[in-house]
């Protein structure tokens, strides 16, 4: 364990005290560090403890065992040959108590999880950042709602938004539900995806609440930009949410008081080429606002150039792997794809998606759920997640931020081979946070 005990005392890490050994009818012993200094009486020490030596610690320490180790530490730290005297702990990588961390393979799992309790151990949570999640909008949770902050209804269309109106301070995901043809013709009928929900419980879910799972960057803020409503969004509407999200200004809107400098954009549509008007407002956040933009790769399992905004320049177009750390039999690839994160395959193991917060009402918001779901959409906030986690080990280490070229030179990965063009393979948070930590 070679994490400082500060981090591991925290939320994520608990400590135990377990019996070493265990005598019949005896005490079982427990082991202490002990340091002598210089010329101490060591073996008038073990005696009067009631100690005996186990092992050579570091330091110049040696272990001792003992059937009563909190009467031999106060007899040795009584002593003046003693420097120090200590319980040999046992410390171990705890999982959260949320129920459902067991089924969340996606962040822990060898080998298709991402190491999220190691990097949390380096010490970051995201706590103080900010994710906008460029997407449906917000819907209440009971694992979530706490780490909402502000927000806004980009959707100009009021059909598409079903709140009738357009753009409004609102925002609520009113539900994407289609009916049978509303969207094109021959297009079925849908129930309400309640996508972003998803998409933000992988960023920032809440941790150690003892209920449902919990995000990547469990004490980071989600800044909710609805831009995506039934029948999807328009290229304006999603140009002006990530203008906005970053911290820009947008005409007719009130600046936002909650800037975001990590931007998750799990959401694309085909394109041959990048849209002027998508390209401008990812150069207008990043370049001028020095927001990191991660987007999906799309689930067209095909060249991402295809697909927009994976085919813009300056973000990072995240493709999705399976459980079994391949790249995800849907996923998109290609040069434009600079990593890719676990977005699971539902079928034919549901189990075997990524588990997160949802609804279950077709239509309208009904109870809080939480659900498997597969996609490049849901790789995408594991990698927005780990990027609030590295922007806060920097923090934590009074280092300046992150830039967006930062981000994505020490965003980590496990090598992939060649052939899944999974751009630098698949996402590795710890030792992300690790490269950020020790960058200048
Ligand atoms: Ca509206
Ligand atoms: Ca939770
Ligand atoms: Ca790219």
């Amino acid at each position: 364990m070679r994490t400082g005990l500060a981090a591991l005392l925290g939320a994520v890490m608990a400590l135990a005290v377990v019996p070493l050994t265990a005598a019949a009818q005896e005490e079982p012993e427990q082991e202490i560090i002990v340091k002598f200094r210089e010329g101490a009486s060591r073996a008038d020490a073990l005696e009067k403890s009631r100690t005996r030596a186990v092992a050579d610690a570091t330091d110049g320490a040696e272990v001792l065992a003992s059937r009563d180790a909190a009467e031999s530490i106060r007899v040795l730290m009584a002593r003046g040959d003693v420097e120090y005297a200590e319980p040999n702990i046992v410390l171990e990588t705890m999982a959260p108590n949320d129920p459902l961390w067991p089924s969340q393979w996606h962040y822990w799992e060898s080998p298709g999880g991402i190491d999220l309790p190691l990097a949390w151990g380096l010490g970051p949570s995201g706590l103080g950042q900010r994710v906008a999640v460029i997407d449906t909008g917000r819907t209440a949770h009971p694992d979530l709602s706490a780490n909402y902050i502000g927000g806004y209804d980009f959707i100009s269309n009021a059909g598409f938004a079903k709140d009738g109106n357009g753009r409004d301070a609102n925002p609520t995901d009113q539900g994407d539900w289609q009916l049978a043809g509303q969207c094109g013709p021959g297009v079925p009928a849908r129930p309400s995806s309640w996508h972003g929900l998803h998409v933000a419980g992988t960023v920032a879910a809440l941790r150690n609440n003892a209920t449902g799972g919990t995000g990547v960057a469990p004490l980071a803020k989600v800044v909710p930009v609805r831009v995506l409503g039934t029948c999807g969004g328009t290229l304006a509407d999603i140009a002006a949410g990530i203008v906005w999200a970053a911290g820009g200004a947008v005409p007719g809107v009130p600046a936002n008081p909650n800037p975001a400098r990590t931007l998750n954009l799990s959401l694309g549509g085909p394109s041959a080429a990048c849209p002027v008007t998508l390209q401008n407002a990812i150069n207008t956040a990043r370049n001028a606002l020095g927001a990191t933009v991660v987007v999906a790769a799309g689930n067209a399992a095909a060249n991402a150039s295809g697909t927009t905004p994976a085919n813009c320049v300056g973000v990072i177009t995240t493709g999705a792997t399976d459980r079994s750390a391949n790249r995800a039999s849907y996923s998109n690839f290609g040069a434009t794809v600079e990593i890719c994160a676990p977005g699971g395959e539902t079928s034919p193991v549901v189990a075997n998606g990524v588990l997160s917060t949802l609804n279950n009402g077709p239509t309208v918001p009904a109870a809080s759920i939480y659900k498997h779901y597969q996609g490049t959409s849901m790789a995408t906030p594991h990698v927005a997640g780990v990027v609030a986690l590295m922007q806060h080990a920097r923090v934590q280490n009074g280092k300046a931020l992150l830039t967006p070229a930062q981000v994505l030179l020490h965003l980590k990965a496990k090598v992939m081979p060649p052939a899944a063009q999974c751009g630098k393979g698949l996402l590795d948070a710890r030792a992300s946070v690790q490269a950020a930590i020790a960058a200048p």
